[in-house]
């Protein structure tokens, strides 16, 4: 019998490269998408997944419909991805980041309680939770949470919800406390590939410049096709447990676009960037940087692919995207 996964935001940047790498591993794969007249398989198309997966229609904002679906599913491991995940717009949304970031990770833990207590759960959980707080500089497990959005606080009650139902029913929990991580399908408006899409588009001659916000914040940047083997790795373990997941290498904004204008071989990049307030935000995280000690320790997880390689392959990617 092959193992059964439910991914849940299998149409953003991790699904489609969770999916992939299990099925790899045989699993039988139930994507979920919420209600669309015409639903956008872009990301799975670009890993060459699309006809593999078997689709399930559910929302983390009706509990109803998660609790049909586990019970109907029973699968072996739910790996819950969907989120409202763009930290800035959660300033604007908080409502809608809040009913679907906390409340609907309690919809699922419940319907996993009820219905099926043996399926693993994976929570999507971020670096985004620590906020200002730090350890020595850097951020591990037992770095306590000061979020700074509207977005790190719903995942904060995510991720206690979660180690609750551990504890509570003994239900197979674990968060996976995930740095920055990037590819070529990373959505648009985040920094990385908006400036890897601005630079694709200078050095085709259809842009001029890329506007951005804070040049000064540190990220901890990894390659997402890496960091889906830790989320899995996390529900192959004797017991459930938090960990968190990184490179434990930090650059800035300004490293950032500097590494994306390199890969086409421009040096002076300043003339080409303009900072802009609209991308500002009420309250920043200066910086993000993880100790994922634990990971390489328990579950033998170390990325592969360095910042710089990351930065160029999205570049290229990008190129290419825009020359077709
Ligand atoms: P994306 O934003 O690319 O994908 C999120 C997916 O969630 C989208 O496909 C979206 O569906 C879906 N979704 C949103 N709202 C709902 C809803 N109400 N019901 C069902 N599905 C919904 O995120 P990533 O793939 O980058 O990240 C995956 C998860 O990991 C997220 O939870 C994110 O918060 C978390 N995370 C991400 C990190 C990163 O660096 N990428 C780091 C740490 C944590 P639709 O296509 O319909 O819009
Ligand atoms: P982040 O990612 O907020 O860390 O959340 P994002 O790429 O949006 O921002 C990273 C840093 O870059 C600064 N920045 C800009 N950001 C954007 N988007 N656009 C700009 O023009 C710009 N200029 C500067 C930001 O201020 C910030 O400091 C991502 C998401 O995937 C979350 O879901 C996830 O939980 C965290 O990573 C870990």
């Amino acid at each position: 019998m092959k193992k059964t996964a439910l991914v849940t935001g299998i149409l953003g940047q991790d699904g489609p490269y969770l999916a992939k790498y299990l099925l790899e591993k045989r699993y039988k794969v139930y994507g979920m998408i919420r209600r669309y007249s015409a639903p956008n398989f872009t990301n799975l198309d670009y890993l060459g997944i699309t006809k593999e997966i078997d689709y399930v229609d559910a929302d983390l904002t009706d509990q109803s419909s998660l609790l049909r679906l586990i019970k109907l599913l029973h699968p072996d491991e739910v790996y819950n991805l969907a989120a409202q995940s763009f930290v800035k717009a959660s300033f604007e949304q908080p409502v809608l980041t809040t009913n679907t970031n906390s409340l609907g990770v309690l919809y699922l833990l419940e319907s996993i309680r009820l219905f099926s207590p043996t399926s693993k759960f994976y929570q999507a959980s971020t670096s985004e939770m620590f906020g200002t707080n730090h350890t020595n500089g850097i951020q591990d497990e037992n770095t306590p949470f000061h979020p700074r959005s509207p977005y790190g606080v719903s995942k904060v009650f995510a991720y206690w919800m979660t180690v609750n139902y551990r504890e509570a029913y003994n239900i197979f929990a674990c968060n996976g406390v995930l740095f920055n991580h990037e590819s070529p399908i990373r959505g648009i408006q985040f920094v990385t590939r908006k400036v890897t899409d601005g630079v694709a588009r200078i050095k085709l001659g259809l842009e001029k410049d890329i506007r951005l916000g804070n040049l000064d914040a540190i990220r901890d940047w990894g390659f997402a096709g890496d960091y889906v083997e830790a989320m899995y790795l996390m529900l192959q373990q004797d017991k459930p447990d938090d960990y968190v997941v990184g490179t434990g290498v930090g650059h800035s904004v300004k490293d950032l676009v500097k590494a994306a204008f390199k890969a086409i071989g421009i040096s002076n990049w300043q003339d080409y960037v303009k900072q802009d307030p609209r991308f500002m935000r009420p309250a920043e995280v200066p910086k993000l940087v993880a100790n994922p000690e634990k990971a390489h320790k328990v579950l033998g997880w170390k990325p592969k692919v360095s910042f710089e390689e990351l930065i160029k392959m999205m570049v290229e990617a990008d190129i290419k995207r825009l020359k077709k």
